[in-house]
Parts: structure tokens; sequence; C-alpha cells
């Protein structure tokens, strides 16, 4: 099967949130995630991506794992395969082995990592033609190497970057918009990175806007950045906004909440 273009998916993967999500890693403290409330905005999120037509696989919560939720960083799939990632984060060591069997009733072609790096899915940007892999303090070069491999069998180009410091994943500073379209923070884009590629910028007042999906004919943005909604539909996306107020409570946002794929 043919699994081109990059944002269209036929499936979404999905975990939902454990109880213990209070536990969950953040780099500050703003307190905990209201459990329920987490639980209602996930809801909102899976239905939202199954109204674009995609069939949703939701996962029951782990409470082994708090931010088991944020699936992404367990996994890459892409052009038909499942790669079992290493999540850099000693508490979330687990999840990638757990998620494993999930996998593989999905996808006829599971492949792990070679060795012992740690790559988070966070930290991976695909597109057309390219995988661009953020080095971060989740992901380190013996990952980056690992998964370039694997990602140059399949016929793309890897591209490793420096994601900012202070900043957790790459993906929380930008997002595919289209084939040839990234949406990125000032801070990552002017780097060069993107170079090759459009670049729409977030502005410096809703940076946290830059950790989008698009997902079929849907750009989702979290709710609460007038100006991101605004300037998107300017340039003729159909856009859909979401709560994420608890996700962000532990430094979560729209992409690592699910794993989008064509099996
Ligand atoms: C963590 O620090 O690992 C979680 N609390 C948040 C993970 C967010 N993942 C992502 O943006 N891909």
């Amino acid at each position: 099967m043919d699994n081109k273009k990059s944002y269209q998916f036929s499936h979404a993967m999905c975990r939902k949130p454990s109880r213990s999500i209070t536990d969950g890693l953040r780099a500050l403290n703003v307190g905990d995630p209201n459990y329920d409330l987490f639980c209602q905005q996930h809801q909102h999120y899976v239905a939202a991506l199954r109204e674009t037509g995609a069939s949703i696989i939701e996962l029951v919560a782990n409470e082994s794992y708090p931010d088991s939720v944020f699936i992404e960083d367990a996994a890459l799939c892409i052009a038909g395969v499942a790669i079992v990632l290493r999540p850099g984060a000693p508490s979330r060591f687990g999840e990638a082995a757990n998620l494993m069997p999930e996998l593989q009733k999905v996808f006829r072609k599971v492949v792990t990592l070679s060795g012992q790096g740690y790559v988070d899915g966070g930290d991976v940007l695909v597109t057309e033609t390219d995988v661009f892999i953020g080095l971060s303090a989740r992901t380190n070069q013996q990952g980056f190497d690992e998964l370039a491999s694997i990602v140059e069998t399949l016929g793309y180009n890897a591209k490793k970057i420096n994601t900012p410091t202070d900043v957790l994943h790459f993906k929380t500073d930008c997002g595919l918009l289209d084939d040839t379209t990234i949406f990125a923070s000032s801070r990552l884009a002017s780097t060069g990175c993107f170079n090759g590629y459009k670049v729409i910028e977030s502005s410096d007042q809703e940076i946290a806007a830059a950790n989008l999906i698009r997902f079929n004919d849907t750009v989702f943005i979290s709710s609460g950045y007038p100006d991101t909604k605004r300037l998107l539909e300017d340039h003729g996306y159909k856009v859909r906004c979401i709560d994420t107020t608890e996700a962000a409570k532990v430094d979560g946002g729209l992409s690592c909440m699910s794993l989008r794929f064509t099996p």
C-alpha cells in the first residue's frame, strides 16, 4: 500500500490516561492534571481524530506508566512499518516493550532499534521524503544513528537537528502542515533546519501552538491560540481547536497523544 501522503492516515492508536498521570513528568510544577478533565479532553481528542474518517484503536490505561497516555514517544509508525523506540526518560523505559504487542496486532512488520540508543517519538517529524530527528534530553546520537539506518532503508532521508535547549521535544516546536509546509516556532525556524520547506512561523506569544498535527483534512491546534487559528485559516487550512490544558500540565500536547499511521 502507498502510505504517502505524510499527513493522511487510515488509523490512529491512542491510550487512555491513567490515574497515575498525576505522577507524570514535567519540567515545571504548575499543579497536577485533573484526571477526570484529562479523560474528557482525551475523549474529545479521540472523537475529533475519528471524525476525519480514521479508525481509532483505543488502548486501556496503563497505571504502571504515568506518562503512557503520551503514546507517540514509544513508537514511530512509518511507511507501513512500526518501529518500537526507546524513550529516554527512566520512568518511561518500559513503555515501548509494553506497546509492542499492540503494534504487532496491527502491523505486519514491527522492528526495534538495534542497540541501546534513546529516541522519543516526540523528537521525530516525518514528511514525504525526510525524517527529522531532533537530539534532545530524550534522544541521543546513538538513538539517531539507529533510527536513521532504519528509516533510510524505507527510502527516507534522516536529518539530524539540535532541538533548542529547554525545549522538551523537537516537535514541541513544530508540526507538518502539508507536503511542503511546516509550522514552527521562530526559535526553531531561525536555525535554518527546514531549508527547502515553506515555513509558517508561530507568533512568540503563541509558541505553544507550534505542537500541532495535520491529520487527514484537518489541522488540530490546542485551544487558546486565536492568532494561530486565524493565521492557519488565512493560509487555507481547516483548523480545529482541542482543549489540552491537562496534558499541558505534564508537558504534553496534541502530537504526543496518538500514533498516526496507515498499516
Ligand atoms: C514526558 O515528559 O515524557 C511527558 N510528561 C510528556 C511527553 C510529551 N510527549 C511529546 O510531546 N511527544
